[in-house]
C-alpha cells in the first residue's frame, strides 16, 4: 500500500474533523470521502500527480479544485497549510477528545464551551469529579464510559494494529532482501505470531557484512529517527511512530535466533526449561550441550524443536497455551492457510456504504482467483451507512443478477448484512430474507446492554433460522470499543446446534471473533467464515489478518467454510437457499 497516500488520507481526515469542530457544513463530508478513497488507492498519488498534474488528481473520485490543491501542496512541501490555519481557531488538545468513543465533534465543542474542557486529561478529571452527569446528553453512565475509553486510548497509543504493522514490516523485509549484503531476512516477534496488536517490529537478517546491513536499515525511507546503531543490532523509529529492531546473525544461529525473537516470552521460557532438563542450553545463538559446549542445533527452527523432542510449532500458536504439550504428543493441528481461502462472504458495494460497484468487487475477487463471493450490503436501519429500503433491495437483487450475466468465472451470491434489532428480530421481513443466498446478521447498536439482554438478543436472532453467518459476533473495536458482554458459551452452543456460521471479521480494528474466542468456539465444534467485510476493492488483503487470527485460534481448513469448493459450501448453507 502506497505510504504517501496513507499520510495524505490521515491529514484529510484531520481536516474533516477540524471543520466539524468549527461547525462548518458539507465540507467535512467531502474531505472524508476523498480520505477514504486515498486510504485504499492502489496507485501512488505522487505518481498520478507526476504523470498528469492537478488535472489527473481531479480524476480521483471526489477530488475537486480545493482538495487537489491541498494534495499538490503536500506533494510539493510535505505539509498542508490549511491544517495550521484551522488549528489556530481550535483550542489545543480538543482534537484529541474525538479519539474517545462516543465523543464526536459536536460533543467536543459542547464540552469546551460548557466546562472549558480542552484535553483528554481535562475530560477524565471532569468525569471523575462527576461534573458530566447533569449535562444534557450525558449521565453517570457516560462518565464511566469516558473513563474506560480514556484507559483504552492510553493503552492503544503504545501499540499498533497488526493491519498497520504487517504491511510496513513486509515492505522493509522486501527492501532488505534486495540488498546484496543480505542473505536472508525475516520478520519475528509478535508480528510473526500474528498478534492483533504489535508493540514493535523485530527483524532478523543473516549476513556476513553486518555493517553494510546496518547502513541500509538505518537509512530506509520508512525510517524517521535512529535510536541506536550498533555492529549487529540497531533500533529505529519509523515515520509512522512504530519502533523497529534489527539484528544481524551468522547462518549457523539463524533458526535459534528466529525461534528466540519470535517468542512469545512464556513459550521461550518453557522451551529453555525443557532444554535444561535434557542437559542442554538454549539461547538465541543455538542449542548447546551444557558439558561439552558443542552446538546441537540452531541453523533452522525445525532442528531446534526436533532436538528438544518436539514437532515444529507454527508461530501463531507460540503463546504457551498448550501448544508445547500438543507438539510433544504429536497432536498439533494442521492450521488453515491463506491459500485455502476460496471466497469472501461479507462485502459491501456502493449500494450501501462501499466505494465500488458490484462488478468492480467481483472482478477484484476474481483476479485473486476466488471461486465465489457474497455481496452483503447494509439493511434499512443502517441509514448512516445508506442501508437499503425494501424497494431498493429488490433493485439491488436485479443488479446482482445483471452482474452474474456479465462476469463469468466467479459465483456472485446475493446477500445482505442485516441488522439484528433490539428484540432480536431481523431488519427485513422473512419473505425478503428468503430470497437471499447469504444473510450476515450483525448488531450495530446497543453495545453496552447487560449480558442477559444482549445474549438473548443474539440467541433470538439465530433462532429465526434465517441467519447464515453471525457477523462480527462481539462487536469489539480493538482501539475503541470493548466486546459486548455476551455469554459466549451460550452463543457458541446455539450456533453449533443451529448450524449458524461464526464470522472472523478481518477488518484491522475488528478481528472479531478474536483468537481466544475462536479457540473457545472451536471446542463447541462451531464453523467459521473468514471475511474481510470489505468496503473497497483494495482491501481483500485483510483476509491475511483474519487467517492469522484463525490460526491463533488453532483452526484447521475443515473448520472454515469459505475454504470449501462451491458445491460443498452450498450444503453448509442448506437452510438458506443458495440460488446459483
Ligand atoms: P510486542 O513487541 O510487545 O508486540 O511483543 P513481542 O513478542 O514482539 O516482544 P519483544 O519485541 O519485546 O521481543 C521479541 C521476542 O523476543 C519475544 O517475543 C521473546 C523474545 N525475548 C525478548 N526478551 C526476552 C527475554 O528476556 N527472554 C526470553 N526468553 N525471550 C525474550
Ligand atoms: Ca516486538
Ligand atoms: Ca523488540
Ligand atoms: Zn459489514
Amino acid at each position: 500500500m502506497p505510504s504517501a497516500n496513507k499520510e495524505i488520507a490521515a491529514l484529510l481526515y484531520e481536516i474533516a474533523d477540524m471543520l466539524d469542530i468549527l461547525e462548518v457544513k458539507w465540507e467535512p463530508i467531502a474531505y472524508r470521502k476523498v480520505a477514504r478513497v486515498l486510504d485504499s488507492l492502489p496507485t501512488e498519488v505522487s505518481e498520478v500527480y507526476k504523470q498528469g498534474g492537478v488535472k489527473a488528481l481531479q480524476e480521483i473520485p471526489g477530488v475537486g479544485a480545493t482538495i487537489s490543491s491541498n494534495i499538490e501542496e503536500y506533494l510539493k512541501t510535505g505539509r498542508i497549510n490549511k491544517i495550521e490555519q484551522l488549528g489556530k481557531k481550535i483550542p489545543e488538545g480538543l482534537m484529541n477528545l474525538m479519539k474517545l468513543e462516543g465523543i464526536g465533534p459536536r460533543k467536543a465543542i459542547f464540552l469546551y464551551k460548557k466546562l472549558k474542557v480542552k484535553t483528554v486529561q481535562d475530560l477524565a478529571a471532569a468525569a471523575k469529579a462527576g461534573k458530566l452527569r447533569n449535562l444534557p446528553g450525558f449521565g453517570e453512565k457516560s462518565e464511566k464510559n469516558i473513563l474506560q475509553s480514556v484507559d483504552m486510548l492510553k493503552k492503544s497509543k503504545e501499540r499498533y494494529l497488526l493491519g498497520e504493522a504487517l504491511p510496513i514490516a513486509k515492505q522493509i523485509v522486501e527492501k532488505l532482501r534486495k540488498n546484496p549484503a543480505v542473505e536472508q531476512a525475516e520478520i519475528a516477534g509478535s508480528t510473526r505470531r500474528g498478534k492483533e496488536t504489535v508493540g514493535d517490529l523485530d527483524i532478523l537478517v543473516i549476513s556476513r557484512k553486518p555493517a553494510a546491513v546496518m547502513e541500509v536499515f538505518t537509512t530506509l525511507s520508512e525510517v524517521g529517527r535512529v535510536l541506536s546503531k550498533g555492529p549487529t543490532k540497531s533500533t529505529v523509529v519509523l515515520k509512522n511512530g512504530l519502533q523497529a529492531d534489527l539484528r544481524v546473525l551468522p547462518a549457523e544461529s539463524y533458526g535459534a535466533a528466529l525461534q528466540y525473537f519470535t517468542g512469545n516470552m512464556d513459550h521461550n521460557v518453557e522451551l529453555r526449561t525443557m532444554a535444561i532438563a535434557k542437559g542442554y542450553k538454549l539461547s538465541e545463538y543455538g542449542l548447546f550441550d551444557r558439558k561439552t559446549g558443542k552446538q546441537l542445533a540452531g541453523k533452522t527452527e525445525e532442528e531446534v524443536y526436533k532436538t528438544l523432542g518436539l514437532h515444529w510449532i507454527e508461530p501463531e500458536m507460540r503463546e504457551n497455551h498448550g501448544e508445547i504439550e500438543a507438539a510433544a504428543a504429536g497432536k498439533l493441528p494442521a492450521l488453515v492457510k491463506l491459500s485455502d481461502i476460496r471466497g469472501d462472504l461479507h462485502l459491501h458495494t456502493n449500494w450501501s456504504d462501499g466505494n465500488h460497484s458490484i462488478e468492480e468487487m467481483a472482478l477484484a475477487a476474481k483476479s485473486l482467483g476466488y471461486e465465489y463471493i457474497a455481496i452483503t450490503d447494509h439493511s434499512k436501519s443502517e441509514y448512516q451507512a445508506h442501508g437499503m429500503s425494501e424497494e431498493r433491495l429488490i433493485k439491488y437483487l436485479k443488479a446482482i443478477e445483471e452482474a452474474r450475466k456479465k462476469i463469468k468465472g466467479i459465483k456472485i451470491l446475493s446477500g445482505s448484512e442485516v441488522d439484528i434489532k433490539g428484540n432480536g428480530s431481523l431488519d427485513y421481513p422473512d419473505s425478503l430474507l428468503k430470497k437471499l443466498d447469504i444473510v450476515v446478521g450483525s448488531i450495530h447498536s446497543g453495545f453496552k446492554a447487560p449480558e442477559e439482554k444482549i445474549t438473548a438478543r443474539v440467541l433470538a436472532a439465530m433462532e429465526t433460522g434465517l441467519i447464515s453467518i453471525l457477523g462480527h459476533p462481539t462487536g469489539r473495536l480493538i482501539t475503541r470499543r470493548k466486546p459486548f458482554d455476551l455469554d459466549l458459551k451460550k452463543v457458541f452452543a446455539k450456533a453449533a446446534e443451529l448450524g449458524v456460521v461464526l464470522e472472523i471479521d478481518s477488518q484491522p480494528n475488528r478481528l472479531d471473533l478474536k483468537d481466544d474466542h475462536i479457540r473457545l468456539a472451536r471446542e463447541f465444534d462451531c464453523k467459521f467464515a473468514i471475511d474481510t467485510d470489505s468496503h473497497d476493492k483494495n482491501t481483500f488483503w485483510y483476509t491475511e489478518l483474519g487467517i492469522k487470527t484463525a490460526r491463533r485460534g488453532w483452526l484447521e481448513q475443515k473448520d472454515v467454510v469459505n475454504t470449501l469448493p462451491f458445491t460443498e459450501l452450498k450444503k453448509v448453507f442448506r437452510s438458506t437457499k443458495v440460488l446459483l
